[in-house]
């Protein structure tokens, strides 16, 4: 019989530890089927940020760097041009990159640096227990916003992709969700190509990804999936923000 399913050679066969529900085990898999897709396997190395994706070398039969938290983009811009025949990537949560690492990520694109950005928001920091992210929706309660993020006291949830498609660094630069089979796919073209852009050195490729996180949301699976369309999307809105073609001549 021929076999039409089968896990990414790019993953190892340890099961998940994420909770139902949680996208992460989505994005694991479509990263790692880019990277099957232009056989990178062997060439690749992952950083892993902190927070619940900070155990990417149990699931990657890759090289994994292991970055202090929020240092991923440096931690990959080091790797890089240290060894800038490989594929190098980060994985990061919305509480790593844009709030303790705002500060690497913006200056690695700003730089253009020829490396993959997978940026997994889901609202809320996961790991430690649902405390407020930047990214965390107005009116969204956390455990550090019982009566749910005020503007007037925590500032507006912070739009990464527009921030860094503002700038004139990064070559692609786009947003995705994984909550529907549509979205899926779409999310599986665009992390593909964010890999080719590197493949082909045309620098610096982001990709946001909206998660889910029941656990600290505080609801189900399903409702999760639902939250994602009915609350994230129209303020986190899908698409590509900016795709080079070239390489900038200078
Ligand atoms: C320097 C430092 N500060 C704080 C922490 C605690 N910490 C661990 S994970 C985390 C938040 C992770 O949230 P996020 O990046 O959104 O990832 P998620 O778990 O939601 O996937 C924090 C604050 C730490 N490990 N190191
Ligand atoms: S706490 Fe949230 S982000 Fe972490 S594994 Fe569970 S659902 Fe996923």
């Amino acid at each position: 019989m021929k076999q039409v399913f089968k896990r990414p050679e790019s993953m190892t066969s340890k099961p998940f530890h994420f909770c139902p529900g949680c996208h992460h085990g989505i994005v694991h898999r479509l990263v790692a089927e880019a990277l099957d897709h232009f056989s990178l396997r062997e060439k690749t190395i992952g950083v892993a940020s902190v927070g619940c994706s900070v155990f990417l070398y149990d699931y990657f039969a890759v090289d994994v760097i292991e970055a202090p938290h929020g240092r991923a983009a440096a931690v990959a811009t080091g790797t890089k041009r240290v060894l800038s025949d490989h594929i190098v990537f980060t994985y990061q949560g919305d509480g790593d990159l844009a709030a303790i690492g705002t500060a690497e990520v913006i200056h690695a694109a700003n730089r253009g640096d020829n490396i993959t950005i997978i940026f997994v928001n889901n609202s809320i920091y996961g790991m430690t227990g649902g405390q407020m992210a930047p990214t965390t929706l107005l009116g969204q309660r956390s455990t550090t916003s019982p009566y749910g993020r005020d503007y007037r006291r925590d500032g507006y949830p912070i739009k990464m992709t527009e921030m860094l498609a503002a700038l004139e660094g990064p070559s692609l630069v786009s947003r995705v969700a994984v909550n529907t089979p549509a979205n899926v796919k779409k999310a599986r073209k665009v992390i593909r190509q964010a890999f080719q852009m590197q493949v082909e050195g045309k620098g610096f490729s982001f990709v946001e990804v909206l998660s889910t996180c029941p656990t600290n949301w505080g609801v189900t699976p399903q409702a999760a999936n639902d939250r994602i369309a009915e609350e994230m999307i129209p303020y986190f809105p899908l698409g590509t923000l900016k795709q080079k073609d070239v390489i900038d001549v200078l």
